[in-house]
């Protein structure tokens, strides 16, 4: 199958499902015969970016490895998925330059603060809410809404597999040689 490299990338709050849906994503691009990898954050910042914490600078430092090794990637020929809250429009905007306009996917993982805050699968946004952390993305530390996203996916009104099976529709066009 001849597949044009792409970089699908996932940006939304913590807990929007960001991790959920790109998962989700590449087993459907597999499973139609893609070459996958999928960069989030228990395999980067865990291990490359382990040096990196939450701040503005960090944060931009992580997204900039991150986009690095994506586009490393892309010249060996894969469709790369990545899934990291990337808060920041100038550095989503710097990947779209690096990796090239049309080969980057930007696909806003939109779900509520409210409704992330709620569910709070990792009890974060209430250490945040305590101060325990601090610089917590929408709570002390801000997220910038992509302007005009490849597709938006509204997490909190449609199911996995439909949000999934939309996706790969509208991938399935970009991605075919
Ligand atoms: C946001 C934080 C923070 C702070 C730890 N702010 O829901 P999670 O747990 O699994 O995903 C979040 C993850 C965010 O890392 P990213 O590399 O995606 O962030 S960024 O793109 O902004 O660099 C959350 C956890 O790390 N986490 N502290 N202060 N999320």
């Amino acid at each position: 199958l001849g597949q044009n490299p792409a970089l699908i990338w996932f940006t939304g709050l913590s807990g929007s499902g960001k991790s959920t849906l790109a998962n989700a994503t590449e087993q459907a691009l597999h499973g139609q015969g893609y070459h996958t990898y999928l960069l989030d954050g228990d395999n980067v910042r865990t291990g490359l970016n382990r040096d990196l914490n939450f701040s503005k600078e960090d944060r931009v430092e992580n997204i900039r490895r991150i986009a690095e090794v994506a586009h490393l990637m892309m010249d060996a020929g894969l469709i790369v998925l990545s899934a990291f809250i990337s808060p920041f429009r100038s550095d989503r905007e710097m990947i779209r330059e690096l990796v090239g306009s049309g080969r980057f996917l930007e696909i806003h993982v939109d779900c509520p603060l409210k409704i992330c805050e709620e569910r709070d699968v990792k009890g974060l946004y209430q250490k945040a809410r305590k101060g325990l952390i601090k610089d917590f993305t929408g709570i002390d530390s801000p997220y910038e809404t992509p302007e005009s996203p490849f597709r938006v996916i509204k997490t909190a009104e449609v199911p996995l597999d439909l949000a999934v099976h939309q996706l790969v529709e509208a991938l399935d066009k970009k991605l075919k040689r």
